[in-house]
């Protein structure tokens, strides 16, 4: 299934009906007054998440969408039928912005969003009937509708994002941790779009992981796959930052996991004028050492020191080493942990920093 993640659409609320202009016609009551009704509210355009959809795709099949038009409003005061609504569902995580790409709602957040109202329908002649005027022959036209050219970005919602070179392993964990089963295979660039799979710790308690595109130096500059998905982790906690160890790459392990925390850098500095942007490079990465199961136990712990360094070092926010095998399942246990405890870790201080801004505001309530 294709993935797409940004979409320009135009969408139109509904015109408001026209009011009507009618006079009751029935034996026995002469002169009968007016009884044109309402018109009915032209239908909203609504954008609303949907835990099912994963891409934008739907909204590639055509460009324009219009909520329907309220119905004129009837003899006998009968009232125009309202214009049905216009719902659009996205996946959640998706961002509406203006045709000049300015934020307007982030579906992060909120589940549903009105953006555009239709308009109201007008008053039938009834409404003009007053001491002075008992035959008024006028009636209100509906309001028009608005019409916006938007802009619709997908940036997937996930705890954790899985970076690394191609071919590092990044597929062969996302499957061997979680239910997704995304291509895997022995040449670079297996990976076209981001994965998401849904990692289980126990009952009640899961988590979700993004396995990226792999990354290659110079990446910012278009090399490769680019940069262009990374911003499908910029909602992520922390990283997974996947290091092939085998040696069979032909590469420096050390200076693969240097080269990918450049184009971090690089991908900062490109978005840092954009709106609300978090920055990738500070974040906090668990460096898995992978495909440990071809090396010795000496050359493990040489690897693992050196990578150690980075962490006291303190420049890149290395939290925790882990030499693994996505292949033959060593130490999977002990990274996937190490990665559950980061997550709810993280969920407790929201929660924490939520209340505390709670409690601020009631006492701010109360002083006042
Ligand atoms: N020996 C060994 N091979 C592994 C291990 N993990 C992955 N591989 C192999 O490495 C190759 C690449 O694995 P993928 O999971 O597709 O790598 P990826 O990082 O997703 O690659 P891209 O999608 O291209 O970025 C496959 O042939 C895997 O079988 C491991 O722990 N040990
Ligand atoms: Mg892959």
């Amino acid at each position: 299934m294709k993935f797409i993640d940004e979409v320009t659409i135009e969408v139109a609320s509904g015109k408001g009906g026209p009011g009507c202009v009618s006079f009751r016609r029935e034996k026995y009551v002469p002169r009968g007054g007016p009884d044109g009704g309402d018109g009915g509210r032209g239908g909203n355009v609504i954008f609303k998440t949907s835990s099912r959809l994963h891409s934008l795709l739907d909204l590639k099949i055509k460009t324009k969408y219009h909520a329907e038009n309220g119905e004129p409003g009837r003899s006998q005061n009968r009232s125009g039928r309202d214009g049905t609504d216009l719902i659009i569902m996205v996946p959640p995580g998706t961002v509406i912005k203006d045709a000049n790409d300015h934020v307007v709602r982030d579906l992060a957040v909120d589940d549903e969003f009105l953006f555009l109202e239709g308009g109201i329908g007008g008053k039938g002649n009834t409404f003009y009937k007053s001491s002075v005027n008992q035959a008024p022959d006028i009636a209100q036209k509906g309001m028009p509708g608005k019409s916006a050219t938007v802009n619709v970005e997908l940036k997937l919602l996930a705890d954790v994002g899985i970076i690394g070179y191609p071919n590092a392993g990044k597929s062969t964990l996302i499957s061997a941790i979680s239910a997704a089963r995304p291509k895997i295979a022995d040449y670079p660039f297996t990976t076209l779009t981001p994965n998401l799979g849904v990692v289980r710790l126990d009952e009640d308690a899961n988590f979700v992981v993004a396995d990226m595109p792999g990354l290659i130096k110079g990446a910012h500059s278009g090399h490769g796959l680019g940069i262009q998905f990374l911003k499908h982790i910029e909602r992520t906690k922390f990283f997974v930052h996947m290091i092939d160890v085998s040696g069979v790459s032909g590469r420096d392990p050390v200076q693969d996991f240097k080269d990918i925390n450049d184009e971090l850098k690089s991908y900062d500095k490109a978005m840092r004028d954009q709106e609300d942007f978090a920055p990738l490079s500070p974040r906090a990465q668990i460096v898995a050492l992978n495909k440990t199961d071809v090396l010795s136990s000496e050359e493990i712990e040489k690897l693992t020191a050196k990578f150690l360094k980075f962490k006291s070092a303190g420049k890149i926010n290395v939290i925790e080493v882990v030499s693994i095998s996505a292949v033959t399942r060593k130490n999977l246990n002990v990274l996937v942990k190490l990665m559950g405890e980061m997550v709810f870790d993280e969920k407790e201080e929201q929660k924490k920093d939520a209340a505390a801004t709670k409690t601020g505001r009631a006492r701010a309530r109360k002083k006042a």
